[in-house]
This record gives structure tokens, sequence and C-alpha cells, in this order.
């Protein structure tokens, strides 16, 4: 119980994203189990000490039941969790409508919906309807968890008209917003018929944050351009109102993964691994199954490798780990069966009665299966056609330490800013410039290897997950304090 007092001197932290970094599976009636799944953000705010936080956000189940939500309520409580409870309407247009088919691939530059235009015209009210009823949901459970001095960190796309809703409660409460995703450059945002709302509510927030330096300067040009406010050096104006924009690059626990290496699981994992792949050079791509991840441009990228090497053929293999996710939308299914269909043709055209050059594997692996996989391979494939930063590039390089393999990274990752001058960087949709790095790879001297491993791996053990959200946090208190100071003079 001591737990809930609170030393005078932590500040509260509200994290509130889309999901609660729990899943939720239910038991009974009035009972429910949860596991916590340890994703990036909620390491990087383990990490971070002097906060104390609290999670607010969708458990990922539908609780239509008043039983059932007291109940998971208060097995959540327990995990410093509090729930947001959406019903399976909402969720259809809000989560899989707006934010996965509107805003995930304008924000990754594929445009808004093409196939049935007017369909989708039609249904874009509605689901703009349904965003903006979601983000005041999450709104009045941030505020009736709300107390004086709280920090509020809104996360993600889904999330964007949550800013606004919250300083309509409170226009003290110190407020920031933190993209995962890329912001596109304006021209691409001007094509959202809700561009208007969105940009404005962002901009209620006292700080707004991204991966890099030019997603911010994306969004402070979408402000000049499209809102005609003014952009500074520290943000945009409204009004003489300024909203502080910048980068917070992301990270990752990059000790967790270097002390997995020392556990005697993985050291096992590696051995059998290393036994398994003996005499061949293993590539690795670890991903989402997603269409921004550029799946089906890394395979085509291979098979033109190995047609135009066959010396290599026996000698290499490709692993290529994909999470399926938001399996219920038409787009992810057909992704799925491409993805099948080319591993199919190539091992196929290049396999033996022995060997495939492709081990696909459609989901996740647990994570010391995972720190082993990133230990064993020589080369890693990141080819995100965009991505917001790539933390699976972080990761395979925090556990290179002994291989000093290469990494192989599309230039359209965030990433790309903060470990291309150790990678290869490529653009994934150039198959023949890919399937060359894939080569320089192979042949590139132990000298070079390491000189370009000791760059990245400085990045990754340096600019960490507890750093980045240290940074944001304290960033957003120093940004409230200047706006104080600003308006008392
Ligand atoms: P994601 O698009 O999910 O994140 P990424 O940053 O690579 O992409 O993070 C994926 C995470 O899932 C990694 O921690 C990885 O280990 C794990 N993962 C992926 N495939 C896996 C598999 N098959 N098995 C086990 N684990 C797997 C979004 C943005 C990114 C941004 C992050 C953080 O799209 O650009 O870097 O948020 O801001």
């Amino acid at each position: 119980e001591r737990q809930d007092v609170r030393p005078y001197n932590r500040q509260r932290l509200l994290v509130v994203a889309n999901r609660l970094p729990v899943s939720a599976v239910r038991r009974g009636e009035d009972s429910w189990s949860l596991e916590i799944s340890a994703g990036g953000l909620v390491t990087a705010l383990l990490g971070v000490k002097e906060f104390e936080a609290k999670w607010i956000g969708w458990a990922g189940v539908n609780v239509p039941d008043e039983v059932g939500q007291k109940a998971l309520t208060k097995a959540l409580a327990e995990k410093r969790c509090i729930p947001v409870f959406l019903d399976e309407d909402i969720v259809h247009q809000y989560y899989n409508g707006y934010c996965n088919n509107i805003l995930w691939p304008l924000f990754h530059y594929l445009g808004l919906p093409q196939e049935d235009r007017l369909a989708t015209t039609r249904s874009f009210q509605s689901q703009f309807a349904a965003y903006k009823k979601a983000n005041q949901m999450f709104a009045d459970v941030v505020n009736e968890h709300y107390e004086e001095g709280d920090v509020v960190w809104c996360h993600d796309y889904h999330l964007m008209f949550l800013p606004k809703c919250l300083k309509e409660y409170n226009s003290e409460m110190k407020v920031g917003w933190f993209l995962h995703t890329p912001f596109p450059s304006s021209e691409i945002h001007r094509t959202l018929p809700s561009r208007t709302e969105l940009l404005r509510s962002v901009l209620a927030a006292d700080l707004v944050g991204f991966h890099t330096y030019d997603y911010a300067r994306h969004f402070v040009s979408a402000c000049t351009r499209i809102l005609g406010l003014e952009g500074t050096p520290e943000g945009v104006e409204d009004q003489g109102r300024l909203t502080r924009v910048a980068a917070f690059p992301i990270g990752i626990d990059s000790l967790r993964f270097i002390r997995a290496l020392e556990v005697r699981e993985v050291q096992e994992h590696i051995k059998d691994l290393k036994e398994r792949f003996a005499g061949r050079k293993v590539m690795l791509g670890v991903d989402r199954l997603d269409m921004i991840k550029g799946i089906p441009q890394k395979l085509l990228a291979f098979e033109k490798f190995l047609e135009e090497n066959p010396q290599w053929r026996d000698k290499v293999v490709l692993l290529q780990i994909a999470v399926p996710t938001r399996t219920d939308v038409p787009e992810y299914q057909k992704l799925t069966s491409q993805v099948h269909e080319i591993v199919g043709r190539i091992n196929g055209r290049f396999g033996t009665l022995t060997a495939v050059p492709i081990h696909h594997l459609d989901r996740s692996l647990d994570f010391y299966k995972l720190c082993a996989l990133y230990a064993v391979t020589d080369i890693a494939l990141v080819t995100s056609l965009r991505d917001g930063m790539n933390l699976v590039s972080y990761e395979f390089v925090a556990c290179q330490d002994a291989k000093k393999g290469v990494l192989i990274l599309s230039e359209f990752a965030g990433a790309a800013q903060s470990l291309g001058a150790g990678a290869i960087l490529v653009n994934p949709w150039n198959i023949t410039e890919v399937a060359a790095s894939i080569g320089q790879a192979l042949n590139m001297s132990a000298d070079e290897r390491e000189k370009r491993h000791r760059h990245n791996f400085l990045h990754v053990t340096t600019h960490t997950a507890q750093e980045w959200a240290e940074t944001f946090v304290s960033e957003l208190n120093d940004t409230v304090v200047e706006a104080q100071l600003r308006t008392s003079k």
C-alpha cells in the first residue's frame, strides 16, 4: 500500500496512448489475466525514475458489461493502468477506419485510399466523427484522473484531437504530444479533408515532438501554409501564443539487449542457430507485416541478388520474421498473400533438396529468441518505404558487439539520420541498388565493419529510450515555465 504514497518531489506523468501496454484476457465474468507487453515505450518510461508514470488507454478488448469493466479497471490499477472503454462500432470507425486506413497510409506517403474513392469520401465524415468522439472519451478519462501539476503526454496519430480536448477542460494542464510516425510534407497533409482541425488541435499542446528535424519542419510548414500562422525557430506562433515544436529521436533500452546476450537460454539459442546455419551468411529482416516496411521490395532485391550471384546461392540465407498486424484490414491480407507468393517463387527457383534461401515466419518471436537471432546475423535488411524511426535497426546494432555485422538501412527510415554513417543507406524502391548493397555487405572488410559498427553502437548505447523520455518531459516542463514568464512580463 505504501507504493501509493508519493514522494513530494516526484512529478506524476500521465501517458496517454491508444493501446495500454498490457494485453488483457477475460477468464470469467469478473476476472481478467493481464500481461505487460514490453514495448519500447514501456521500458523507456520505466527507466525514468524521477516521474511516477500512469498509463491511460484502450485495453484492446471490447467489454460491454459493467461487471467486466469494473473488474478490468481494478486489475489494471495494479499495473498503474487506467482503461478507456471503446465499443465495437467506435473501434471499427476510429481505429480501423480513420487511424489505420486514412492517417497511417497518408503519413507514410501512401496517399488517401484510392479504391472506391466515393465510398471512402462518404465514410470519411463518419470516421472522422468517430475519431473525435474517441479522442473525447480519452480526454474524459484523463480529466477524471488529472491532479494539479501532472504532466500529460499524448502519443501518436490516434490522438491528434486530444490536446485540444484537454486544454478545453483545463488550460493550465501541461500537455505534450509526440508523433511516432513521420509527419509528411505539407503538400501531402494538405490532401486530408480534416487537415485544419487536426493541426489546430495539435497546436493546443505546449510541446509537439517528432523523431526527426525533417518531420518537425514539415509540421511547421503545414501550419504556416495551411493555417497561415507564423513559424519561428522555436515552433509555431498564433496570436502571441507559442507551441514549441522540436525533434526528440527515440532510442531503445540498449542495456536490456546487451544483458540478454549473457543469459544462458540466449546463448543456447545462439549456439543452435550457428550450427543450423553453419557455412552460410545469415541475413535478417524483422518487421510487422505492414506495407510501409517494404517487405516485397526486400524480397525482390534478394531474388535479384541470387539471380546475379550464383556463387552465393548456397552460402546465404534470409530469415524474414514478419508479425501479422491489423489482420482484419483487407490491404494487409493482400500484402500477406503477396509476400507468401514471392517467398514461394524464390524458394522454388533457388532452393535445393536440402536448403531454401528464405525462411519466412508469420509470427512474433519472444525476446530471447529475437536477441539470439540479432546476435548471429551477418547482415540486417531494413527496407522500410517510410518509417518514423525503426527500432529494429537499433536492436540489431545493440546485439552485434561480438559479430559486427552490417546494417542495410532505408534512407526513408528516421533511423537513417542517426545510424546513417554506420549503415549502408539504400533507396528501397531501387531493387538494383539494394541487391548491390547485399553484395557490398557480404564483401566488406572486417576493418570497415568494425568502424561502421563502432559508430552505430556508440549512438544506440548513448541515445537510449530513457534519455528520450527524460528529455521530452523536462523540455515540456521548461516550455510551460517559459510561457508563464512570457505572459507575466
Ligand atoms: P513499429 O512500426 O512497430 O513502430 P519499430 O520501431 O521497428 O516499428 O518497432 C517494432 C518493435 O516490434 C521492435 O521492438 C521489434 O523488436 C518488435 N518486433 C517487430 N517484429 C517482431 C517479431 N517478428 N517478433 C518479435 N518482435 C518484433 C512505430 C513506428 C516506428 C517507430 C516506433 C517507435 O512505425 O517508426 O520507430 O513506433 O516510435
